[in-house]
């Protein structure tokens, strides 16, 4: 196989995802509005929901909160702050490990905008988003030389 083949099959997740340090993400325990808050001061649409010991549990989007608020009567803002963050989260998620190779991401990406990364332990060490993984297909076809054909 040659050098370039070996480079996307060897590239592990935690070559290219995002650190947990630079992730925007909340503890399942807290109310919706501090989720409502970090969603807006970070400008992502969805970010991971993790525990007190740093496990992923879910995902949390500004459409759940919004759908969880609504009544026939309108916006019920009282249960932004009575409303846990766990009640509302996605749960059923893909996770990714960090010494996993990146071919299993490849086609996870394909329906999710990012993954959750664990380490061995199953704690939260990022996230690997799709920029990530077309920045490393990009790269892949460039050492190929793919590009020169278009
Ligand atoms: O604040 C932003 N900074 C930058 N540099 N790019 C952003 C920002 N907000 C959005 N973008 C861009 C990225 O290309 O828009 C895409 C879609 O964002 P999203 O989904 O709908 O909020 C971004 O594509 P991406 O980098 O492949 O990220 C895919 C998804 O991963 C994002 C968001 O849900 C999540 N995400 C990315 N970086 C994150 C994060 N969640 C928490 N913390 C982070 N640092």
């Amino acid at each position: 196989m040659t050098d370039q083949r070996r480079y996307l099959l060897e590239t592990n997740v935690e070559d290219i995802m995002v650190p947990a340090n630079k992730v925007a993400f909340v503890n399942e325990e807290n109310a919706l509005e501090h989720a409502l808050l970090i969603l807006t001061q970070s400008g992502y649409s969805a970010i991971p929901v993790l525990d007190h010991a740093s496990h992923v549990k879910g995902i949390i989007n500004t459409t759940l909160i919004v759908k969880a608020i609504i009544g026939i009567n309108g916006y019920d803002t009282q249960k932004l702050g009575e409303t846990r963050i766990r009640e509302v989260m996605m749960t059923d998620i893909p996770r990714v490990n960090a010494a996993q190779t990146l071919r299993r991401a490849f086609e996870l990406s394909i329906n999710w905008p990012f993954l959750c990364v664990e380490d061995v332990n199953g704690k939260f060490v990022g996230i690997l988003t799709r920029k990530n993984i077309l920045a490393a297909l990009y790269q892949f076809t460039r050492q190929l030389g793919l590009h020169e054909y278009t």
